[in-house]
């Protein structure tokens, strides 16, 4: 496996590239990792410690133009439109999500590039899916245009690794919860926004019912998965663009109870809507034992460690005064 020198990360300013750009920089050395937005500002933090640039991933020629710039040898796209926009608008989710996709496969390709991560979800799974400790290996027919470009995505990721040689690496990432960006567009978003309302609002209304049991991380636990999976030697590999990783399930009523601990006055009213649709159809638990037997796995936050750390950090925010509203 070649070294990773430079790296590009597409969708930087979203819930996750924003900061995994920053625990990137640290590891690879600030000049090293430039974060692309395509409209959305970056945060001061993300502009201010390293290269900033605009580049649309649907744009290859910008792509292209980009990664001859930088010098870039590593591409991680975290550009995508989530389950719920997506079923919004479902031409628009797979003109990001796959023409994206193969953009990034094709310059990785044209370009000798060192390696390419590309993300899958959850979402690659349906109704008819074993829910409980879903199997690496399994029916993948999602309800969601979302899941079926996450499926498209796995299957050309691992045909340009077996195709053209190309190291394309993904993992089905779960509900993702941080404190510091908020996700958009997504049907785990209600695990993120019901922290923000329990420090801003004491009250939060759940857009899913309250028995209603996802697989969710922490993005300390996501940061590491992911540089984890970078890092590990193509040869160990059997999987590529689809690993499982768990790390924890609740329903939302226990996400409730959690947070009650720490604010009792806190009130949850449960409205579902088309989201529940779509969390139904996902798995409650997921089995990872392929992450952790190729790439070593292990997250670190479960539940109960999470929630302390959420909402001292969203504390710590309040009281600085930032500006932040959760939900629609
Ligand atoms: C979503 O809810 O759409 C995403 C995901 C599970 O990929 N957070």
């Amino acid at each position: 496996m070649r070294e990773i020198k430079r790296i590009l990360v597409v969708g930087a300013v979203g819930q996750i590239g924003s900061e995994l750009t920053l625990a990137l920089r640290e590891k690879y050395g600030a000049d090293n990792v430039v974060a692309a937005g395509r409209k959305t500002k970056p945060s001061p933090a993300l502009r201010d410690s390293g290269p900033f640039t605009w580049c649309d991933v649907v744009d290859r020629e910008k792509l292209d133009e980009t990664i001859k710039s930088f010098s870039i040898d590593t591409i991680i796209n975290m550009a995508a439109i989530l389950s719920a926009k997506g079923e919004k608008n479902p031409q628009a989710c797979w003109d990001v999500n796959v023409t994206g996709l193969i953009n990034t496969l094709e310059a990785a390709y044209d370009h000798n590039l060192t390696q390419v991560l590309c993300p899958s979800s959850i979402a690659v799974f349906g109704p008819e899916t074993p829910r409980d400790n879903t199997p690496q290996e399994t029916v993948l027919k999602p309800t969601t245009m979302y899941g079926v470009t996450k499926v498209t995505g796995e299957l050309l990721c691992d045909y340009y690794v077996r195709r053209f040689e190309v190291d394309a690496r993904g993992l089905r990432y779960p509900g993702i919860i941080s404190a510091e960006t908020l996700p958009g567009g997504g049907t785990t978003d209600y695990a993120v926004e019901i922290y923000y309302k329990a420090i801003e609002e004491g009250r939060y209304t759940c857009f899913v019912r309250e028995d209603t049991s996802l697989p969710m991380m922490y993005m300390p636990d996501c940061i590491k998965a992911t540089m984890d999976l970078m890092a590990a030697p193509f040869d160990g590999l059997k999987h590529h663009g689809d690993f499982n990783v768990g790390a924890m399930s609740f329903t939302a009523g226990e996400l409730a109870a959690e947070i009650k601990k720490h604010i009792p006055g806190f009130e949850v009213a449960y409205e579902p809507d088309f989201r529940q649709d779509i969390a139904d159809s996902w798995p409650s638990s997921i089995d990872d034992t392929s992450a952790r037997a190729e790439w070593g796995w292990e997250p670190a936050y479960d539940l109960a460690k999470m929630t302390e750390d959420m909402l001292k950090r969203l504390k710590e925010r309040h009281e600085r005064g930032e500006l932040y509203q959760a939900g629609a």
